[in-house]
């Protein structure tokens, strides 16, 4: 794998979809940031869960995916959603519960679907996820089609990962099981709750593992193109360990003060989006093009704001049409 700093020359056809690939990463970061401050004014009901300084991992394997796939995501999932092309727009007025949001009002932070933008769900079950990706790959080997689940370190520890990694052994399926090791499930370093490294589990029933840089979206989405070639070609699935770390608490109400001192010094050092825009910079992409990206994401969430803070809330008494008679 390349190092960031290194230039490979790129084409200028990888010039336009890596600089898409920040832009992505740019916009999580700036949605997970609005969130915060909105949900601070009581805009905001219920939990969130952010995924600022894990964007690289959803950017760089959605960007390995094409139609034919689906994904299943966890209650840290705006992040997952929007790197799949979920509009900031319809994301946003599902957190402030509008009609207009992308599950009508209803769904809320933690349990966001697309399957127009192949987000089969946002599982707030902690290894939920696995168990809904790998029932999908049953029906996507048919089609040749290849399921995604994320999920996180702590979900190791549950009765789904180690059953479905078997199965899908097993079966050949076509699953990438993206586990996002941001080091804590909660306020527990996941180390202390773990007896053994999460790649020998994988390895124990036959799945590959690869460990990636997972604040580098170029490690993650070569590694997860790899791992789509194998799905595709019958070979069965693969784990994917992104190294990764949250910047935030686990949700709302946590200050995170369990982080051991210097942790989040360090690892901001790594941020995936500072790392990004080193790289991009020694490709030869303008400075000019980079922050003209940045500026095009803030006018696009200051407008999706004032959209959404008007948008009309659902009905209450009208029945969601999932129950509804045909
Ligand atoms: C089955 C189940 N058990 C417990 C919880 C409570 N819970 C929510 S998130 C979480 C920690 C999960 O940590 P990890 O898998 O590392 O994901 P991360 O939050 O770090 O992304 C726990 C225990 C839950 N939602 N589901
Ligand atoms: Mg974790």
């Amino acid at each position: 794998l390349t190092p960031e700093t290194e230039t490979t020359a790129w084409t200028e056809k990888e010039r336009a979809l890596f600089l898409t690939l920040y832009r992505s990463m740019v916009l999580i970061r700036g949605f997970e940031d609005l969130i915060q401050a909105l949900f601070l004014r009581g805009e905001v009901h219920g939990t969130t869960h952010l995924y600022s300084g894990q964007e690289a991992v959803a950017v760089g394997v959605s960007s390995s995916l094409d139609d034919r796939d689906r994904v299943a995501g966890t209650y840290r999932g705006h992040g997952h959603a929007l790197a799949l092309g979920v509009s900031a727009q319809e994301l946003l007025d599902e957190m402030l519960g509008r009609a207009t949001g992308l599950n009508g009002g209803r769904a809320g932070s933690m349990n966001a679907a697309s399957m127009k933008n192949r987000l089969l769900g946002s599982y707030g079950i902690v290894g939920g996820s696995i168990a809904a990706a790998t029932g999908a790959a049953l029906a996507l080997r048919r089609h040749n089609g290849v399921a995604v689940a994320y999920f996180g370190d702590g979900a190791v520890n549950q009765g789904y990962f180690h059953e479905c990694l078997n199965f899908a052994s097993v079966f050949k399926l076509p699953v990438l099981f993206v586990c996002e090791n941001n080091l804590y499930g909660e306020y527990t370093l996941s180390e202390a709750v773990s007896g053994g490294p999460i790649a020998g589990r994988a390895e124990a029933v036959g799945v590959p593992v690869q460990v990636v840089d997972g604040m580098s979206v170029w490690h993650v989405r070569a590694a997860a193109i790899a791992a789509v070639e194998r799905a595709r070609s019958g070979d069965g699935p693969t784990l994917i360990e992104a190294l990764t770390y949250r910047f935030v608490g686990h949700s709302r109400s946590d200050p995170a003060r369990y982080r051991r001192s210097g942790e989040l010094e360090e690892w901001k050092k790594r941020d995936p989006l500072v790392v990004a825009r080193a790289r991009l910079e020694a490709e030869g992409v303008a400075s000019a093009d980079i922050a003209a990206v940045d500026a095009a994401v803030a006018r696009e969430l200051a407008e999706a704001e004032a959209r959404g803070l008007a948008a009309p809330l659902p009905d209450a008494t009208a029945l969601p049409s999932e129950f509804k008679e045909a």
